[in-house]
């Protein structure tokens, strides 16, 4: 846990101790502060993202906010929205969006990101893509000075049929940047994880930097069995992060 200085007035009691969950929920909240009645809202997936939909259910159920519609990013979150009864629609109803609200892996120094380690790059970045704003919330462990160098997984979703080919491919394209490309499994088994969308998942790990991004963005998209990757390039308009000493907020 991180430490926090008390507040002055009351110097004697103990110090706050903020765990990386309150910090996600402390950028979650903070992200629903923009949120107005009757605005459609892309609803993000994770464990922030998590954080962000219960607020916006628990304002709907004051009354504070009326007339949502929310858009969710998976399964899961589609779940998570019924559940707090929160009104749902889709990209084919509603294919512009005013707000959307969603964690990330990796936040660079220009706003890009790298999402999908929780597998749902694929709905995240159409239904971000069709948003006027989309807020993206982190605690302060997801900045990084360049896209891939947290050293975890630069996720990508292929098609399952003959994924060894297009993971060699993938691996093959960043030949140079040291790259392994590992099928994602559920579980710690051999059994492949599948996304919402039928697919499999091939994780990107590089030892040096990938170069310019828009440029491995295409190169990867250019496979025929590549459904999507998860850099997010060009698209976050202001990142939320909260950590030990306050909330810190960016805009494009
Ligand atoms: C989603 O949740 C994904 O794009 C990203 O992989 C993940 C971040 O999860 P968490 O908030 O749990 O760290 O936004």
């Amino acid at each position: 846990g991180l430490l926090v200085p008390s507040s002055p007035s009351s110097s004697l009691s103990p110090p706050v101790i903020l765990t990386q969950d309150d910090l996600k929920k402390i950028a979650a909240y903070k992200a629903v502060e923009y949120v107005e009645s009757g605005m459609v809202l892309g609803l993000g997936t994770g464990s922030t993202a998590k954080h962000a939909v219960d607020r916006i259910g628990d304002l709907l159920r004051q009354g504070k906010l009326k007339n949502i519609v929310g858009i969710p990013t998976s399964k899961k979150t589609h779940e998570q929205a019924v559940s707090l009864g929160i009104p749902l629609s889709d990209l084919d109803s509603h294919p512009t969006l005013d707000l959307a609200i969603d964690g990330a892996d990796e936040v660079d120094p220009f706003l890009n990101l790298v999402k999908g380690r929780g597998g749902s790059l694929l709905r995240e970045k159409m239904v971000e893509g069709a948003c006027k704003k989309f807020i993206v919330i982190v605690d302060e462990s997801k900045l990084v000075n360049y896209l891939g160098g947290s050293g975890l997984a630069m996720p990508v979703e292929i098609i399952p049929f003959c994924w060894k080919f297009t993971a060699a491919r993938l691996q093959n394209l960043f030949e140079e940047s040291g790259c392994d490309a590992r099928l994602r499994t559920f579980g710690g088994k051999d059994e492949p994880f599948v996304t919402d969308n039928g697919n499999y998942i091939v994780d990107l790990y590089f030892k040096k930097s990938i170069g310019d991004l828009k440029v491995a963005s295409d190169a990867i998209l250019q496979l025929a069995g590549v459904v999507e990757h998860g850099m997010f390039l060009d698209m976050a308009t202001t990142v939320i992060i909260a950590g030990e000493l306050g909330i810190t907020i960016k805009n494009k």
